[in-house]
């Protein structure tokens, strides 16, 4: 069989792209110097590739920022906004358009499906013509085909693109098909004269729940694209399966198909009777998403069927492009050699689609060590004693259902609170983190590299936190925040003192542009030998007389934002992690802490690609969510973040939720999230973020006025909470500070206002 990856990591081992892209934005290197270290991650990347045995090399799944956006300009969607601002397509233009320019703001960032990777959505509009501008792409097809003759191209399919992409007049995309379609054609009768045979065309949408205007797009897409002069096209789909609508398996003209057979197993047997005599099958057997080694005998026991039935039609590959995962295992030297031994990143994952291959070609001798080593690894897996946790285990057998539900209606509660916190109507908070000034990431890196001790480290947090509470006193905010100093990302952070978690030290996986994090490794069952926040907001707490928020992240985010198990369901899990927060919040509350801010910004990704399958998902992340909450007196005060504004869909698990507070993204919006939730009767109390964060912009009073008038129209002045719209560890201090006091005035205009209303 043929063996191949759909994409690869192209931050590098060390973030060699991350570290030359930022230098190259600060202007201490040119845009050459760039390219030349991006050409040598190409380089390096297909060489691996090429030495690991794979029998065909990747092209075009590089970009120096994002691979969405590299379309659109293949394509020649440049937006009108940017038409006089920008000149020629080239490096600049790539990060005018991902990063804004003086006066035009970047293209947005959303969530490339259920990943944590986030795309620059293309902006189109009716009746736009697209033009193809393939050099960069032939280039790139060209360098790989130096390393390795076998270079099949990966494009961007053009339904996906027009199902990620949106117009900026709201015209139906739908309409743009046809133009589309020419600028493909062309390409395609490019690759054909570069000597291409094959194109992986990524059209993930067909494993959505797509309705009959986009199957017919597909269908059209498809049919146009025959006839003319192309290489051959291997249909590539991923993170769900595709079994749902093997009508248009069946009736798409592409020369192969390739399928998720770890997301969906059952698929790579229904999909293979769909195929035509002629068709190849890729079958995703290792799995991209994670970072778990393949137990090889018991995929090479499902692929055997379809070797004997596909011959050589059958093609191995992991689960979807490498993007997902870290470069490679090999340089974790200060993991856990336990842990260490059951993971792949990228790199491991190539080995095991060759080893796959080799068995089932020449027979389970050729590679009788790998496999002996995989299972080997897999026993010690399956076997390992700190992976079990009686007490966890026991806990979650005793779980009842009072433990997810608060005593009292929200209602009750709101009154209780009212008397036990005493704030003013429209009260003013932070989402939790402040500055992480250089200083900050000094003292914490020293004291990573052990040049800081202990007790000096914690000192040096304490000014922090001190300087914190100072500064949000005197800014006059009602609810203050310990400022989180001590964190590096919210994740990670609580990652490192659970039980059931390993810490890699390069696992690095690219979030956007040039920014990545570095996903926890949960293992095991989760359990919280120690309070974790518990003396930092006790110290802040006794710095002040108003309430400090103790600043937790939730069971959700915890769950998306890790590397899980693959050996239990990702619901149990869940339940553990919650487990482990409901301590930590029952701890807070015990040492005087009376609001407690439990973070969700991944509950919304968390939904399954099938909307069919979001109920099941959202009753049990609202079930963990409410578990890690609701173990708390009436009169603590529950608050919840969530980032990004599209929660239409999901508001009745949002208040399901049951906290008393919950604070969102709305400002960019300009307040039309909260019709949402007006639409709705939303019960609880809510903060809409009243400024952007993610520029160092000082709003004015009078903005935000408007934005808190607005808001009160909408929702009870009783039950509106007023803050920012996310946290401000991104931001220097002087921009903060100058925001936060035009926040508290406008706040305290808006009160003032009310009362004279009354
Ligand atoms: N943590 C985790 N996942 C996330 C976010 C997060 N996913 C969604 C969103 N936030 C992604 N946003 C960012 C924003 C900034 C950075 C990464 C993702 C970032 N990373 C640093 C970098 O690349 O230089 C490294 C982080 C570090 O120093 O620890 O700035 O907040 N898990
Ligand atoms: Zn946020």
């Amino acid at each position: 069989p043929y063996t191949h990856v759909l994409g690869y990591p192209r931050i590098g081992a060390r973030r060699e792209l991350k570290f030359a892209l930022e230098s190259c934005w600060k202007g201490e290197t040119n845009t050459e110097q760039l390219e030349e270290v991006a050409a040598r991650l190409r380089l390096a990347h297909w060489q691996r590739q090429r030495d690991a045995g794979l029998d065909l090399l990747t092209a075009g799944d590089f970009t120096l920022y994002d691979h969405v956006l590299d379309h659109a300009l293949m394509f020649g969607a440049l937006p009108r906004r940017f038409r006089s601002v920008v000149g020629e397509t080239g490096t600049a233009t790539v990060f005018a358009l991902a990063r804004g320019t003086s006066t035009e703001p970047a293209l947005e960032m959303t969530k490339w499906f259920d990943t944590n990777y986030h795309y620059l959505v293309p902006e189109l509009e009716r009746g736009m013509s697209f033009e193809l501008d393939a050099r960069r792409y032939l280039e790139h097809v060209r360098e790989a085909q130096a390393v390795l003759p076998g270079v099949k191209p990966v494009l961007l399919g053009p339904v996906t693109f027009l199902w990620l992409s949106k117009t900026v007049d709201g015209s139906d995309r739908l309409a743009l098909l046809p133009g589309l379609i020419g600028a493909y054609r062309g390409l395609l009768a490019e690759l054909a004269a570069h000597d291409v045979a094959w194109v992986q065309v990524d059209e993930p949408v067909l494993g959505l729940e797509l309705d009959e205007p986009w199957k017919r797009a597909l269908r059209q897409a498809y049919e146009a694209l025959q006839g003319a002069p192309r290489p051959r096209l291997l249909a590539a789909t991923y993170f769900t399966g595709i079994d749902h609508q093997l009508d248009l398996v069946r009736e798409l003209p592409v020369d192969g198909w390739h399928i998720d057979a770890v997301r969906a197993p059952q698929q790579a047997q229904t999909v293979a009777q769909a195929l035509d005599g002629e068709q190849v099958l890729s079958v995703g057997i290792v799995d991209g998403r994670n970072v778990w080694r393949t137990h090889l005998g018991d995929a090479l026991a499902r692929l055997r069927p379809l070797h004997e039935r596909l011959g050589e039609r059958l093609w191995l590959a992991p689960s979807c492009s490498l993007l997902h995962v870290p470069h490679s295992v090999a340089q974790e030297s200060r993991l856990d050699p336990e842990v260490r031994r059951w993971l792949a990143f990228a790199d491991e994952k190539l080995d095991e689609v060759v080893t796959l291959a080799r068995a089932l070609e020449h027979g389970e001798d050729a590679v009788r060590e790998r496999l002996a080593e995989s299972d080997a690894s897999l026993a010690s897996r399956r076997h390992c004693r700190r992976i079990p946790h009686a007490t966890v285990a026991k806990r979650l057998q005793q779980l009842h259902p009072r433990m997810a539900e608060r005593a009292k209606p929200y209602a009750e509660r709101q009154q209780l609170q009212r008397q036990a916190l005493d704030l003013p109507v429209l009260p003013t908070t932070t989402i939790g983190s402040f500055p992480q000034t250089p200083e900050i990431r000094r003292a914490r890196a020293a004291h990573k590299q052990g040049r800081l001790g202990a007790y000096d480290y914690l000192q040096t947090m304490r000014a922090e936190v001190r300087r914190a509470i100072e500064e949000q006193e005197r800014l006059g905010l009602d609810v203050l925040v310990h400022g989180e100093p001590e964190r590096n990302d919210m994740v990670e952070y609580f990652a490192q003192h659970l039980f059931g978690f390993a810490i890699s030290e390069h696992g690095w996986v690219q979030s956007y542009g040039s920014r990545c994090v570095k996903p926890p490794i949960l293992y095991g069952d989760v359990f919280r030998p120690d309070p974790i926040t518990v003396d930092t907001a006790r110290y802040a707490q006794q710095l002040t007389d108003k309430p400090v928020k103790g600043m937790l992240t939730g069971p959700v985010t915890m769950l998306q934002w890790s590397f899980v198990r693959d050996d239990q369901p990702r619901e149990r899990t869940a339940l553990q992690l919650a487990l482990a927060i409901r301590d930590e919040v029952q701890d807070l509350e015990a040492a005087g802490i009376r609001i407690i801010q439990i973070d969700e910004p991944a509950f919304r990704e968390g939904l399954p690609l099938k909307a069919s399958e979001w109920p099941a998902y959202l009753d049990w992340a609202v079930r963990a969510f409410k578990l890690a909450s609701c173990g708390v007196r009436d009169d603590t005060q529950i608050h919840t973040h969530m980032c990004y504004s599209e929660f239409h869909d999901i508001l009745p698990a949002i208040a399901a939720l049951d906290a008393d507070v919950i604070t969102i993204e709305t400002s960019r919006s300009r307040m039309e999230l909260l019709d949402a939730f007006r639409d709705f009767a939303y019960p609880n109390a809510i903060g809409p973020g009243v400024y952007d964060i993610h520029s160092p912009r000082v709003p004015g009073v009078d903005e935000m006025l408007a934005l808190i008038e607005r808001a009160c129209e909408v929702v009870d002045p009783a039950r509106l909470w007023i803050n920012p719209d996310c946290g401000l560890k991104t931001r220097g201090w002087a921009e903060t500070r100058a925001a936060l006091a035009n926040m508290v005035q406008a706040a305290c205009v808006m009160r003032e206002r009310l009362k004279a209303r009354r």
